[in-house]
């Protein structure tokens, strides 16, 4: 069912609510006018959601009034905006398509990890990032929601008011991280308390990429369904220069495709996200087609674009 010939759903995300910088929410619109879904048509598979009226007006979602909680900025927006996406991500999977959601910054992550695990029991999470998004409210430094989706997905650290819809959804033992090398002390120990699995920068350069998969879905199981979450800032700057927190040290344009096409070779992947391309940032014009060029071709490898 998820290999070339069925359906992908694109889910929308153009949303930068989840931390300061502008220009995340043009990801989407950017992604698509490279023709990710004329690409994704031409490997066969048969593409939603990318009609002329399609890029949805999250604006209209902005509370008159935020909720107030400690240092969390935009907490009811990013709520109301995440709880939109996790309807859509929920509805796309329930009908069996693989839902490909284009943000964004990662805070968008709530609603895809929780809409795709509504469906899909005992869903695996491969995390592709330089950060380990994983502050709660507690941890946080920055009060930037998109360094905190997956302790909300998880439902660790304190309640926040906002977001009494999102229930807890994924336990520690189901998720991957790939590429961290940027993580707070706070996430650290929220890590290690809670056996999550990661391969950092450090695990990526002793074992290489391959041993790395090979552990990564192993780690998840034989068969369970997959979800992968790709913030384009696990690249190195190098190779996806627009984004908003660029950390050097990061993964190769071959690691970072390999990751995509050792998930679609497992036949398993029923959902995905390719987060936090900014085209606003990076030093020229060059980046930041260079940075969209390899959003869309870390998609198609997910998607089973080969070389044979
Ligand atoms: N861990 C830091 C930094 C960060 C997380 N995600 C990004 N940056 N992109 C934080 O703000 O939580
Ligand atoms: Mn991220
Ligand atoms: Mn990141």
């Amino acid at each position: 069912k998820y290999t070339r010939g069925h359906t992908v759903g694109l889910v929308l995300a153009p949303f930068s609510g989840g931390q300061p910088r502008g220009g995340v929410e043009h990801g989407p619109n950017q992604l698509l006018e490279n023709g990710l879904a004329k690409q994704l048509r031409a490997l066969g598979w048969t593409v939603e959601g990318d009609g002329p009226d399609a890029m949805p007006d999250f604006e209209s979602l902005r509370p008159a009034k935020e909720l107030v909680h400690g240092i969390l900025k935009n907490p009811l927006f990013v709520s109301r905006v995440t709880q939109k996406i996790h309807e859509l991500v929920k509805k796309t999977c329930a009908e069996g398509k693989v839902a490909l959601t284009l943000g964004g910054d990662h805070s968008i992550g709530m609603g895809t990890v929780s809409g795709s695990a509504a469906v899909h029991d005992n869903l695996g999470v491969i995390w592709v990032d330089a950060h380990a998004d994983i502050n709660t409210a507690d941890t946080t430094e920055s009060g930037n929601l998109h360094g905190c989706p997956m302790s909300f997905v998880m439902g660790i650290g304190p309640k926040v008011e906002a977001f009494s819809w999102l229930k807890p959804c994924l336990r520690p033992s189901r998720i991957v991280y790939i590429g961290l090398r940027d993580v707070d002390q706070g996430e650290k120990r929220i890590l290690r308390e809670n056996g999550i699995k990661a391969f950092s920068m450090h695990e990526v350069d002793k074992y290489g990429i391959g041993r790395v998969m090979e552990l990564a879905i192993a780690h998840l199981g034989a068969d369970c369904p997959i979800h992968l979450s790709f913030d384009v800032d696990a690249l190195d700057p190098s190779v996806a220069p627009a984004t908003g927190t660029p950390v050097r040290g990061g993964l190769s344009f071959r690691e970072g495709h390999y990751i995509c096409e050792s998930i679609f070779e497992t036949g398993r992947l029923v959902s995905m996200d390719i987060m936090e391309v900014n085209p606003q940032l990076g030093a020229d014009h060059a980046s930041l087609v260079q940075t969209i060029q390899v959003g869309c071709s870390l998609v198609r490898s997910a998607l089973g674009e080969t070389l044979l």
